[in-house]
């Protein structure tokens, strides 16, 4: 159908009144709302992750299509609500302790979402015990990390080890990420995954749940 793909392209245009137009339009034609989420709000955010990933979109344009998706969803909310969407996977995020730094976190949980991930967003200066917190409660499949400062990323490692202390480690995959993270550090410190940026993560995101099966 012709208006999925235009929903899709105003998506990635970051054209919120267009795709609130096209979406209403669909559903009012009798499109079902999960058609039009997985057929062109779905895709048009993988999309914008791929023009990310390889530096044809910066982070302007990400967050300009994320607030597009926003709109898209309200729109079909009403006719979700009691269908049940299976989520692609459940994921807490955090900021470690001491830092501060959310930009980065907020990209990748933005791509998570736009990927059909439910996100719980715990936010920045995240302590071990409120990661050990959050796990316990919400079940996650997986816990991502990030960090900023070569100082912070330390707490990484911390917060893996306080897991392990309370017996929750094998429950959760975890996943590190942030500027100063590598691949490497992720092997020492023993995480689960490791992703360089936004569109990298739901694919490592996709790939953890798989291995878990
Ligand atoms: Co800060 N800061 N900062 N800062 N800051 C850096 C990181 C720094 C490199 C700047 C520099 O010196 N060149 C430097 C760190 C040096 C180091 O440790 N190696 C630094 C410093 C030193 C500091 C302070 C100590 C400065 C001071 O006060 N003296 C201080 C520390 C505060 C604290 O955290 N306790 C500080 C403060 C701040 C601000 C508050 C002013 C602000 C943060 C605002 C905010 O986040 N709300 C800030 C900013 C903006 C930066 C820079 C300029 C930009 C960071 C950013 O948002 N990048 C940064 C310099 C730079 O990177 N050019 C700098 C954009 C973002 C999209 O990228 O966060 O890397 P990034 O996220 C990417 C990937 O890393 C990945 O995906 C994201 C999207 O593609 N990713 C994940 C991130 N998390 C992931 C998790 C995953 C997977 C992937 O899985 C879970």
């Amino acid at each position: 159908m012709k208006e999925l793909e235009l929903i899709s392209e105003a998506l990635i245009r970051g054209d919120r009144d267009v795709v609130r137009e096209l979406v209403e339009k669909t559903i009012a034609r009798g499109l079902s709302a999960e058609e039009v989420l997985n057929r062109s709000l779905r895709p048009g955010m993988e999309e914008v992750g791929i023009r990310f990933k390889t530096g044809a979109f910066f982070i302007p344009e990400v967050l300009l299509a994320a607030r597009a998706m926003k709109t898209g969803m309200e729109v079909l909310r009403p006719s979700l609500i009691g269908k049940e969407i299976e989520p692609a996977g459940k994921v807490v995020l955090g900021t470690v302790k001491g830092d501060l730094h959310d930009i980065g976190k907020n990209l990748v949980g933005i791509m998570m979402e736009g990927a059909g991930f439910e996100v719980i967003d715990l936010g920045i200066d995240i302590p071990p015990e409120r990661f050990i917190e959050a796990v316990r409660e919400e079940k996650p499949d997986i816990l991502g990390l990030s960090a900023l400062l070569t100082t912070t990323m330390l707490e990484m490692k911390t917060s893996i080890e306080a897991l392990e202390e309370v017996g929750l480690r094998s429950k959760v995959k975890i996943m590190v990420g942030g500027a100063p993270v590598t691949q490497g550090y992720a092997d020492q410190i023993g995480a689960d995954g490791y992703a360089p940026d936004a569109a990298s993560a739901v694919e490592k995101a996709r790939e953890l749940l798989a291995s878990t099966g």
